[in-house]
């Protein structure tokens, strides 16, 4: 059903059915594009701000019922009807909307492009999907191949979802003179200065081909008939009717009408994408609609994905894993780190974490991304809760709701940088924010000051309308309510900057956060130690909640992984607690973010106890949440703990968790159905979402935990962490420009024993690293 080719660079999915959903995605820095296996598609760009081409149901938009526009409902996707000329049998590829039966079917996945094989009739389609690396444009290479063995007559129809574009002007027709389909809206907006901020949008989306076809339609209706997308009354005819849309449901659907000999194969290519006007169409039609163009479009593609390789390879016992960590893992990263999920104004915690990753894959864009936060500092050292990158850009949705934790990410973020890069001189960098001109370093005191600052008589973090957990919304509205949570995640950033103020010799300041930070672990072990975890806060009313009293929402796992990161937990506690995270929150496919699941509203909580139990913040396995849980096992020495729940936030290999989850294993997405005990039929089904902060920190896992390849001041520290049954590992690590091949091996010994270059390191440590030289590093691990 599923197999790994090209040794995991690409994963192949045989069937249709067995997992539908499943799918890839492909991204530049304009847009992305997520294909399912059935060739249901979702695709965004930036004009600046997020923006569709394709199926843009913009009826939330407006306020007011449009009868005569009412939306055929059908799912946003690229099409390709084949037609036997001489029986008219249809069948289609992907496999939507016609869903027949088919002789073969392969979806390929890989980093560059996507692909599909089908076949059906006697006929074989191939498809390629790729993206350029500069402009927002869909790169369709469409093969038709004879099988049969003897002459055929077919018709091959791409059909290219336009959809609903606006409740204010929409059409469509074909264009000779420029070859393809182009179909043309008006964003619709209200407000007069929407207006200016408008004008300059793509609203013209087109569908080129290279050859032009022998007839089309642009007429959605039309194109559809009684007949349903799944057998068009237009593919009856001979031709399609050469319609178009005149304030109707526009649509790209073309006819090529071929004749293939025997082994024949027909080749066509297809550019589809937005616009502003005619004259880029022509342009991006130069540009890119040729065997060359397409060629060249992959090759730069192919480049830009090899710039976010990342640092680390391995070679386990365990292959699947091994795939998932050469070909897709940093891969993730890079696509947070470098797009920012396609957002103009990402929030503080998703930009300093995704940037977190990204010290492991381009640092200085990391650099820079920390540096760029800090400009929009508060003068009271708060930050705000997202990050504006362009000029223009406004704080929306989310970003309009006050929630406490964003500075946390600051210390917490900047020490992986500093780990891994050495660079010490981003801390005495000048920054310009509202109040002035400060260092980096006094920045970021000053958002330790805010934390230390924003608390309650008995010392515990305010929470507002949120912390890392958004929906969150109602425990502290009222001013009062408090973050168990953020309690024990803001003296873990205080230790961390009273470390990194030691290291500077600021030995006052030093002293002075580490007395906060245990201030702040001190408040949380009198007033939230609830006996065998931690709870998760008091609401406004003063009610403890996520303790052992509660129903639902009993154990949250955020305070118990951030009391263990933060030091708030003893030995003891910590025990205490990872029993109570095994037998309450464990599940197959990962570890829950609370449990049991909130089945109603409680409004002294909020929102999150309104999702569907088990999907998303409402006890799903977030693995967000996760990942903080199996870092700071890894911190502890917690080596099984840690990776039995790492290795579950990767689907398979098992065939049985493939079909449970649905996901193919290139990426982690932002959650898998918790609610196991109470929805065990969808618990484990994956969110498809590839946007999560998870991956940094599966990333800094990885090397740091795992792998035991952590930097510091000066150098390495060489200390894995390999699970019990495997015999030895082998792991490749680029650090500050040189190559580290590293090989460990169980040994029989007690401690762990560390050659480098065939010199005994009795501190495990490699200092005085040369850029551009190999190591050579054996381990034996006990
Ligand atoms: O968003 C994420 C946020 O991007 O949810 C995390 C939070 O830490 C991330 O910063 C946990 O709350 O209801 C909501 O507002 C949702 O919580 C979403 O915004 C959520 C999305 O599912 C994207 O992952």
């Amino acid at each position: 059903m599923l197999n790994p080719t090209e040794n995991g660079a690409r994963y192949e999915l045989h069937s249709p059915t067995a997992m539908p959903k499943a799918g890839g995605f492909l991204w530049n820095r304009k847009m992305m594009i997520q294909v399912t296996c059935r060739g249901y598609a979702t695709a965004q760009f930036m004009q600046p701000e997020p923006a569709k081409y394709s199926y843009a149901p913009n009826l939330e938009a407006k306020t007011f019922m449009q009868p005569e526009q009412a939306y055929y409902a059908h799912h946003p996707g690229r099409f390709f009807y084949v037609k036997d000329e001489e029986t008219g049998e249809i069948f289609s590829a992907p496999y939507e909307p016609v869903r027949g039966e088919l002789d073969r079917f392969v979806f390929s996945v890989g980093q560059a492009d996507l692909r599909w094989t089908v076949e059906r009739l006697g006929i074989r389609v191939e498809l390629t999907l790729g993206l350029p690396v500069e402009d927002v444009a869909e790169l369709w290479l469409l093969a038709v191949t004879n099988l049969s063995g003897r002459p055929r007559r077919i018709s091959v129809y791409p059909y290219f979802t336009v959809g609903y574009m606006s409740w204010m002007n929409q059409s469509a027709e074909y264009r000779a003179d420029l070859g393809g389909i182009v179909a043309s809206c008006v964003t619709p907006y209200q407000k007069l200065q929407d207006y200016f901020k408008n004008r300059l949008f793509k609203d013209k989306t087109y569908l080129l081909c290279e050859n032009p076809p022998d007839a089309w339609e642009a007429n959605q209706l039309a194109f559809e008939g009684e007949g349903g997308l799944h057998a068009p009354s237009s593919l009856d005819a001979e031709r399609l009717a050469g319609g178009d849309a005149r304030y109707e449901t526009p649509v790209a659907a073309l006819q090529y009408r071929l004749a293939l000999a025997p082994d024949g194969t027909s080749v066509q290519r297809f550019l589809f994408g937005p616009a502003y006007d005619d004259a880029e169409i022509a342009a991006m039609r130069a540009r890119y609609l040729s065997a060359e163009g397409f060629a060249a479009a992959a090759r730069a593609q192919e480049a830009y994905q090899l710039e976010g390789a990342g640092c680390v390879e391995i070679e386990t016992p365990d292959k699947e894993l091994d795939n998932f960590v050469n070909h897709w893992l940093a891969r993730q990263v890079y696509y947070h780190g470098d797009v920012n999920r396609l957002s103009t104004d990402p929030q503080t915690r998703n930009y300093l974490q995704d940037n977190m990753g990204m010290a492991f894959v381009k640092p200085a864009v990391a650099r820079a991304a920390f540096l760029h936060a800090l400009t929009q500092q508060e003068a009271s050292g708060a930050m705000p809760d997202g990050i504006l990158l362009f000029e223009g850009a406004e704080l929306k949705y989310i970003n309009q709701i006050p929630h406490t934790d964003h500075c946390v990410w600051l210390p917490v973020c900047l020490r992986a940088y500093l780990d891994e890069t050495g660079d010490e001189t981003i801390l005495s960098e000048q920054v310009t924010a509202h109040d002035g001109t400060r260092t980096a370093f006094e920045r970021i005191s000053m958002a330790m000051d805010w934390l230390l600052h924003k608390r309650d008589g008995r010392g515990l973090s305010y929470i507002e309308q949120g912390d890392w957990c958004d929906p969150m919304n109602m425990v502290g509205y009222k001013g009062r309510g408090v973050s168990g949570w953020l309690t024990v995640a803001a003296a873990y950033a205080l230790q961390i900057w009273a470390d990194v103020c030691a290291a500077r010799g600021e030995e006052r300041l030093s002293a002075h956060f580490r007395a906060g930070a245990s201030a702040m672990n001190e408040a949380a072990n009198t007033h939230l130690w609830d006996g065998a975890w931690f709870g998760r806060g008091i609401t406004d009313d003063g009610v403890k909640f996520g303790v052992a009293a509660d129903i639902e929402g009993r154990i949250y796992l955020n305070p118990q992984s951030w009391a263990i990161l933060g030091g708030a937990a003893s030995e003891a506690q910590r025990a205490l607690m990872l029993a109570q995270v095994d037998a309450q929150l464990d599940t197959p496919y990962g570890v829950q973010m609370f449990a049991p699941p909130y089945s109603k509203m409680r409004e002294d909580v909020g929102r999150v106890t309104q999702k569907h139990p088990g999907s998303a913040e409402n006890g799903a396995v977030y693995n967000h949440a996760s990942v903080f849980y199996i870092y700071s096992l890894y911190t502890v020495g917690e080596t099984e703990r840690a990776f039995d729940a790492l290795r579950k936030m990767i689907p398979g290999p098992d065939a049985n968790d493939y079909l449970q989850r649905g996901q193919l294993p290139v990426f982690i997405p932002n959650y898998y159905r918790g609610a196991y005990k109470e929805y065990p039929r969808t618990a484990g089904r994956s969110s498809q979402l590839f946007n999560t902060g998870t991956i940094s920190w599966v990333y800094r896992s990885v090397i740091e935990g795992l792998c035991g390849l952590k930097g510091d001041a000066r150098g390495l520290t060489v200390a894995p962490q390999m699970p019990q049954g495997w015999p030895g590992m082998k792991i490749t690590r680029r650090f500050r420009g040189a190559t580290f091949h590293v090989k460990v091996t169980r040994g029989s010994g007690n401690g762990m024993q560390v050659v480098c270059d065939g010199e005994v390191l009795p501190s495990g440590r490699i200092e005085g690293i040369e850029a551009g030289r190999s190591y050579l590093v054996e381990v034996l691990v006990p």
